[in-house]
């Protein structure tokens, strides 16, 4: 793979690179980057003549030209950058056009199996530490913690990221990993998702940290790529209004939440905070929900122990892989492993946002998710008021 093109359009980075034997036109959006499609008709401007004729027949022209389409006609609201473009409105749910694509092409082909192991997260609400958990316990027959994979791979490499991994080529997959990763809501999962039974783990966190997590994030991919992010007031703004990638936050939580009331033995429900007070519980219940239950003697030798320690923020964010390391390496869409790893904290939004931002975000969330019973087990300022009747 090799980059042939690279325009920059102001507000969008374009870049040409050919896969076997085809030409992908991939766009810098403000979050990340676009594989926006395939143009067999424009590889002819980096061929001659005789390779032309053996070129592999395009595989994805009517799939781009449908997306395209349906893009289309999405209503689309400003992204969290100045200049950026826009997030699309998808079945309730707000994309830029590199995730959407990835979705409708995952809603279109993924074949999940009944053994598969679902990883869901909205963004920034703790999917790097649960990939890294839920790998080290899956391959702890094979691996200690002195030889894990993870040790020489991010988190982000050694678990398939659905909508993005897998969007192009699902053939891509190692079928010996049963896990996999999505931020897809509920309501959006490919219909052989919801068919195929599988489990599904969700974990998600206190809105006003995912916030301010979401906001250096983003503020950093933005600042790799040249654009200017939004000032915070902003993008909380926008935030409020449910306007972020994989947004309304609320919306994919109750998703999912309703998802788990109907069908309580296949979807594991988790919380970031709950999670940083009791580890190593919530590892075994991670392991036991997974299909792999640590036995006596595994317990004996302390392995559920020393898993939880290896995956903690400051173990794993110290690795050097993590350090200096770079997910998708040698990829057009490499990013360096470390802006995954920022403080790992509960409550850093009290340093960031002013008390009235941070009871509009509590109220916002109280009010979603009123009546639902998700709040019941959760922070205090997320108890409901009486439901009415
Ligand atoms: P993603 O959606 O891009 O995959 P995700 O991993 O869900 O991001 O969220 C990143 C947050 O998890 C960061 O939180 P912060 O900005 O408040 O610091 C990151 O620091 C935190 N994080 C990453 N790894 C761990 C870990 N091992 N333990 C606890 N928190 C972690």
């Amino acid at each position: 793979m090799s980059m042939l093109i690279f325009l920059n359009l102001g507000c969008m980075a374009w870049l040409y690179v050919p896969v076997n034997g085809r030409l992908f036109l991939i766009s810098f959006f403000c979050l990340s980057l676009t594989i926006v499609m395939d143009s067999s008709s424009s590889s002819h401007l980096l061929k001659n003549e005789d390779e032309k004729v053996h070129e592999d027949p395009p595989i994805k022209d009517a799939t781009v030209n449908k997306y395209g389409e349906i893009m289309s006609t999405l209503p689309r609201e400003k992204d969290w950058a100045k200049s950026c473009d826009d997030l699309y409105q998808y079945q309730g749910f707000w994309y830029t056009g590199f995730f959407l694509e990835g979705i409708l092409s995952a809603q279109d082909h993924f074949k999940a199996r009944s053994t598969d192991i679902l990883l869901v997260s909205c963004m920034k609400t703790g999917t790097t530490w649960l990939k890294a958990l839920a790998f080290a316990i899956f391959t702890r027959a094979s691996f200690d913690t002195s030889s894990n994979p993870l040790l020489s791979k991010g988190p982000h490499d050694c678990i398939p990221f659905l909508e993005v991994d897998l969007a192009q080529e699902y053939s891509r997959r190692d079928m010996e990993i049963q896990l996999l990763n999505t931020h897809i809501p509920y309501t959006s999962l490919p219909k052989s998702i919801i068919d195929s039974g599988c489990k599904i783990v969700y974990i998600w966190r206190d809105p006003k940290d995912v916030f301010i997590s979401t906001w250096f994030y983003v503020g950093k991919v933005l600042a790799f790529m040249g654009f200017e992010p939004l000032p915070m007031e902003e993008s909380f703004e926008l935030f409020c209004r449910g306007i972020l990638t994989y947004g309304p936050y609320w919306d994919h939580v109750l998703g999912y939440w309703k998802a788990k009331l109907e069908f309580p033995d296949r979807i594991l429900f988790l919380k970031y905070e709950e999670m940083q007070k009791d580890t190593y519980f919530y590892v075994k219940k991670l392991a036991e929900f997974m299909g792999y239950p640590f036995t006596s003697l595994e317990e004996e030798n302390g392995v559920a122990h020393k898993i939880t320690e290896f995956c903690n923020f400051e173990n794993l964010s110290n690795l050097q892989v993590n350090k200096s390391g770079k997910h998708r390496e040698n990829t057009p869409m490499a990013i360096d492993n470390n802006i995954f790893f920022r403080k790992g904290k509960v409550g850093d939004w009290e340093n960031h946002l002013t008390p009235e931002m941070g009871a509009r975000l509590d109220g916002i969330m109280k009010h979603k998710l009123m009546c639902s019973g998700l709040i019941a087990s959760s922070h205090e300022i997320l108890c409901p008021p009486k439901c009415p009747k």
